[in-house]
């Protein structure tokens, strides 16, 4: 709108906002965790349909380790914290941790 001098009162963009850090939950592989155990907590933890969980659960198994999702390190420790939780109660050595995205 038009201020007291008749110019237009444009207000300046807002700057944006600056992106927050990402974190990897990354699953790592052991000799014990059932292969179907697997595909079910990467279905349930991080919404992955059954063919992309198994893709997952496989690259672990074959290379050791592979991330499940980024997301903002609340939600990546929360994850990764629930999966454990949910392997120890199911007696399953299965472990994840969290990795900065770089
Ligand atoms: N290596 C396990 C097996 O042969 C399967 C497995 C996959 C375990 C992924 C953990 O994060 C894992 N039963």
């Amino acid at each position: 709108q038009p201020d007291e001098d008749g110019d237009l009162a444009v207000k300046p963009a807002e700057p944006e906002l600056a992106k927050p850090p990402m974190y990897k939950v990354v699953l790592h592989n052991d000799d014990y965790t059932p292969m179907e155990f697997v595909v079910e907590v990467l279905q349930s933890f991080f919404d992955l349909d059954h063919e992309r969980a198994i893709q997952v659960m496989l690259a672990v198994h074959t290379q050791g380790k592979a991330t499940c999702g980024i997301f903002t390190r609340d939600i990546a420790e929360t994850k990764s914290y629930q999966v454990n939780e949910y392997a120890r109660e199911c007696e399953h050595p299965l472990m994840s941790d969290i990795e900065a995205v770089d």
